[in-house]
């Protein structure tokens, strides 16, 4: 079902939101504030439009590094977001411990990101199990790149979810890009999905450049993994816009003309037209939307800045257990 007017308002709101601290987190990188920044750009339709289908503090959720559209409806404030990039204390993810993107949000049921690409599936894998094992209506959505599906632990977790049809939901955010290497380059399908009928679970291919067809899509997911219909694989088509990292230079292995090719395709401006078309999103409207989101970022970066780093004497705290604790 189509979401609702206010659905698709909110929706765009995060998504405004997810863009505009996006792009302050890049220009912090150049100006030396910050080490490192990995961007979610152009995945924002999927990540809001997936995080909003479920319920928040019941469901759980395993994201990846670009998820910070996903982790910003699932409750991380913007303040929360600039201190993970700052490495302050404040950092609710390891007190400024992780790289950014590390995500963690134990109030909001997000489990910690791991580096190792596809760790997570067989996380979530196991919260599933625990889900199915405890019973109830639960679910868990783990999302990550196309490149990820190229490793043996993402086969082996979707794999198991099939056997014991546990409530779980992959989300494939396809921006076409593992680092360097093109999709083709990595797979022999051309699809994530044909990979689904040999795994025997449904698959959905959608375009991830829209948040109300993602949105639908991953209601149906959820409905299923709900109602005891196990998992689903769902690939969200987008494109990687920025290079991978901070650390990367995009323009070794990628031609400009292909990049800008795509520039078309934002996800950010398609759900302001579609709510400029049916008469939901004024001008004033949105100017007010936009000034209310550049306020919410200038506070949050404020706030980071003049925020205290965690002390050297702490060094191990929040990355070990203290002894007698565990
Ligand atoms: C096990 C493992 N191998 C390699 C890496 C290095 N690495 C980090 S991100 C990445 C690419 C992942 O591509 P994809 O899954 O498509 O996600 P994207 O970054 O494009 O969103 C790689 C190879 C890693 N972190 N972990
Ligand atoms: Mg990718």
């Amino acid at each position: 079902m189509l979401p609702s007017r206010e659905t698709r308002l909110r929706m765009f709101f995060f998504m405004l939101l997810a863009r505009r601290l996006d792009e302050r987190a890049w220009a912090l990188f150049r100006q030396g504030k910050i080490a490192y920044h990995i961007s979610g750009i152009w995945h924002e339709a999927i990540q809001v439009a997936a995080a909003m289908v479920l319920r928040p503090e019941h469901d759980w959720v395993a994201p990846y590094y670009r998820d910070l559209g996903l982790m910003l409806v699932l409750g991380m404030t913007a303040k929360e977001y600039m201190l993970g990039l700052m490495g302050k204390k404040g950092d609710p993810a390891s007190q400024g411990r992780q790289m950014p993107g590390s995500w963690s949000l134990r109030r909001s049921n997000v489990l910690s990101v791991s580096s190792s690409v596809a760790a997570q599936a067989a996380q979530a894998v196991g919260v599933g199990l625990a889900m199915k094992l405890r019973g109830g209506d639960q679910t868990v959505l783990v999302s990550m790149g196309e490149g990820a599906t190229c490793y043996g632990e993402w086969f082996e977790s979707v794999n198991w979810a099939v056997l014991h049809q546990l409530p779980v939901i992959f989300l494939i955010e396809n921006n076409q890009y593992a680092v360097s290497r093109r999709q083709d380059a990595l797979m022999p399908v051309r699809d994530v999905v044909d990979r689904a009928r040999g795994l025997g679970l449904p698959g959905v291919l959608v375009d991830g450049t829209s948040s109300t067809a993602v949105y639908q899509v991953i209601e149906e997911a959820v409905q299923r993994a709900r109602q005891g219909g196990g998992p689903t694989l769902v690939e969200a088509r987008t494109y990687r816009m920025t290079p991978h990292s901070s650390d990367d230079d995009d323009r070794s292995y990628r031609q400009r003309q292909e990049v800008e090719a795509h520039r078309q395709d934002d996800p950010l401006l398609a759900a302001q037209r579609m709510l400029e078309s049916d008469g939901s999103l004024s001008q004033a409207k949105l100017a007010e939307l936009e000034s209310r989101v550049a306020e919410t970022v200038e506070d949050a970066v404020a706030f980071a800045e003049q925020a205290p780093f965690p002390a050297p004497d702490d060094m191990a705290g929040a990355v070990f257990v203290p002894v007698g604790e565990a």
